[in-house]
């Protein structure tokens, strides 16, 4: 019978609420957006649970939090982790779960089974959900893969305009040393991270291990109009943008629909200049996430819906224009780990099932320099990106045994 891994539940339960306090928003949420005082409130929070666990911790230069376990033999790093920003509102488990998880995997595997062979790593990233920085796409993953460019920093800018230089600078960071965050002595990366979406509560399971995750593209659409007067400019006079754009919110997302799963279209913010009721629009803009896990089939799909952009435009005669803010292949876990965290499962006793990834995580960078996969713990009612995501203590420690037997089969 394979030796079980015993998690402290209350332990668990404390830090998810615990960490949740860093950034409350209401009951349940959190905002927590990069490079503020409440992430850097989260991400010392973080390195003092790591330093009482008995880990050795250090912030790298764009503010990802690492703790390590050092083990006997030399050699590349065994890393887990996730990302301790959040959307704005989002939950208190996206991302922070994970970073949770492998502190309390690292912890309960030093007490129960003493110093490992390979050495073993938590990293908590600085930034997955560009919820500050609508372009950043995976700033602390990528730093650490060495994949920012060197003007990123100064042109970056938040929704109030501020570049991420400065925001980095503000808590502390020198943006010219980035490029020392990137590591190139890692050779597994595993992430906890919450489902997120409906399928596990469906199936009755608590937990999946991750096969592989959907290729992203975001667009941000301008169509240009006239700003004129709400009630003395005649139907038939005006430059309207609103007619044209809603036209094409709507077919981008029908056209989704008609194709069905695992095709995704979701159009999340929406920019009415002036803005004001009284005063026909100058601009329309809005922004289009495309996502499907075949990376030809997200092509197909991109490019039917910039044709429908490019139709709906010239029938209304408005200027359109778009940009691809953010745009990342599809990519497969490591069969290797796969098989290796069914296996912990099953020897932990847990219930599990392997699936796709609907979202997009820092795991997918982290396959630029690493072999990858993901630990999936139930969504209860598949909700996130919102306060009223949640998963319960159970399914979170059920994740976390799996995870911790399967760094102890890599690293002791
Ligand atoms: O959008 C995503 O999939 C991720 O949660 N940021
Ligand atoms: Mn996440
Ligand atoms: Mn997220």
């Amino acid at each position: 019978m394979a030796v079980q891994v015993a998690i402290d539940h209350e332990l668990v339960e404390r830090m998810i609420h615990d960490l949740a306090r860093y950034g409350a928003w209401g009951e349940t949420g959190v905002v927590r957006k990069v490079y503020t005082p409440e992430w850097a409130g989260a991400q010392q929070q973080v390195m003092r649970w790591a330093e009482e666990a008995g880990l050795h911790t250090w912030q790298d230069a764009v503010g990802n939090v690492w703790a390590r376990l050092q083990g006997r033999e030399d050699g590349p790093s065994i890393v887990t982790g996730s990302h301790i920003d959040s959307q704005a509102p989002g939950g208190r488990f996206d991302g922070a779960l994970g970073v949770i998880a492998g502190l309390v995997a690292l912890r309960t595997l030093r007490e129960q089974f003493g110093t490992p062979r390979r050495t073993l790593e938590l990293v908590s990233f600085c930034e997955e959900e560009s919820s500050r920085f609508p372009a950043t796409n995976f700033w602390g993953s990528r730093a650490v893969t060495g994949l920012i460019g060197p003007e990123e920093p100064e042109t970056l800018r938040d929704y109030d305009g501020v570049t991420i230089a400065d925001a980095m600078r503000a808590v502390g960071l020198d943006p010219g040393r980035i490029p020392q965050a990137a590591r190139d002595d890692i050779e597994v990366f595993i992430e906890l991270h919450v489902e997120q979406g409906p399928i596990l509560e469906q199936q009755g399971l608590p937990i999946a291990v991750v096969t592989g995750f959907p290729g992203i593209r975001h667009y941000l659409v301008e169509v240009r109009g006239r700003a004129d007067h709400a009630g003395a400019m005649p139907m038939d006079l005006r430059q309207d943008p609103m007619l044209a754009a809603a036209e094409m919110i709507s077919a981008v997302i029908a056209r989704a629909r008609e194709i069905g799963r695992p095709a995704v279209t979701t159009v999340g913010r929406v920019l009415v200049q002036p803005n004001f009721p009284a005063i026909i629009p100058e601009k329309v803009s809005f922004t289009i996430d495309v996502r499907h896990p075949d990376s030809a089939r997200l092509a197909d799909l991109c490019a039917a819906h910039e044709q429908t952009l490019r139709t709906i435009a010239s029938r209304h005669g408005r200027a359109t224009s778009w940009q691809i803010t953010t745009s990342h292949p599809p990519c497969s876990s490591d069969p290797e780990l796969v098989r290796l965290l069914v296996e912990a499962a099953a020897e932990q006793g847990i219930p599990a099932t392997t699936m796709p990834s609907g979202a997009v995580h820092d795991a997918q960078r982290m396959a630029h320099i690493a072999r990858v996969a993901m630990v999936f713990v139930r969504s209860v009612g598949g909700r996130s990106h919102t306060p009223a995501e949640f998963t319960t203590t159970d399914d979170a420690v059920a994740g976390i045994r799996v995870l911790a037997a399967g760094l102890r089969r890599l690293a002791y």
